[in-house]
């Protein structure tokens, strides 16, 4: 049993990926459980196996306890932390060849407070994979994918997980786009060049300095450019997939 977290910025597409590469999966005759964390979820495009709305009510946490939606998210997770061995129970009870795992809509939920460090580590016994959602749309600008490689680098550093990139969307923006995203991630001159040639000075001061302090650690990590709505790319995804877990299992020997 292996399990993949599914990390993005809000609307990067994570709870597309979790049903389409579910779907993907289970066509190559690999079962999947499909778990979702995100408490504030209106509506999920799969039918998840188990789901923590079902174990705390966000909207009655909200108004019984007169917060705003922010700090009634921040105490809907610590409530489903409490209950964090039940929950993880529950899934690692399934015999399944993945589980996938579909976090909060709001990145910052999961991937800078101590819940989703402490999810992540009871939640599924076994491999454990990070997948980290780029959007090719806000990436494919030089300032935009510093940002990116920034926030890759802090998610890797704090869960400490082997991570993939999943360049996510790829049927909705021109393949320049992807050419120029993976170009910049595999070297840091040809991204520091397009830098000094596109932003404005203290932006440009700035974005060099986080990238060359970045780039080391984010170009370790794979890229892999799919689409949720046409599969493109699923094959990659499943054979990095493999790579990384059967690695991890290599160091463990
Ligand atoms: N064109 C395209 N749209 C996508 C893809 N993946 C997600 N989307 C759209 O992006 C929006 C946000 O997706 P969602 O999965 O809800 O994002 P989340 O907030 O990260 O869970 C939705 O309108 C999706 O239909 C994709 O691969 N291609
Ligand atoms: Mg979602």
């Amino acid at each position: 049993m292996y399990t993949i977290f599914i990390t993005g910025t809000a609307g990067s597409g994570k709870s597309t990926l979790a049903s389409a590469f579910s779907d993907w999966l289970r066509s190559q005759e690999q079962s999947t459980l499909l778990v979702n964390l995100d408490p504030a979820a209106l509506e999920i495009p799969y039918e998840a196996d188990i789901d923590i709305r079902e174990m705390v009510d966000y909207e009655r946490i909200m108004t019984t306890r007169k917060l705003g939606p922010n700090a009634a998210l921040i105490a809907t997770i610590r409530e489903v932390v409490r209950h964090i061995e039940e929950l993880a129970d529950e899934v690692n009870s399934h015999n399944v060849d993945f589980v996938i795992v579909d976090t909060p809509g709001q990145l910052e939920l999961f991937a800078f407070r101590k819940e989703g460090r402490i999810l992540t580590k009871y939640i599924g016994v076994g491999g454990k994979v990070m997948f980290f959602l780029l959007d090719p749309m806000f990436c494919a600008v030089t300032r935009n994918f510093v940002a990116s490689m920034f926030l890759a680098s802090s998610i890797y550093l704090t869960f400490q997980l082997p991570m993939i990139q999943v360049l996510n969307k790829i049927d909705a923006v021109p393949r320049k786009y992807i050419d120029r995203i993976e170009r910049w991630s595999e070297s840091i001159d040809s991204l520091i060049v397009d830098i000094e040639n596109s932003s404005k000075r203290l932006l440009m001061h700035l974005s060099r300095e986080i990238a060359e302090a970045v780039h080391s650690i984010v170009s370790s990590i794979p890229i892999i450019p799919v689409s949720s709505i046409n599969m493109e790319g699923f094959q990659e995804l499943h054979g990095m997939l493999t790579r990384i877990i059967s690695e991890g299992e290599m160091e463990l020997r």
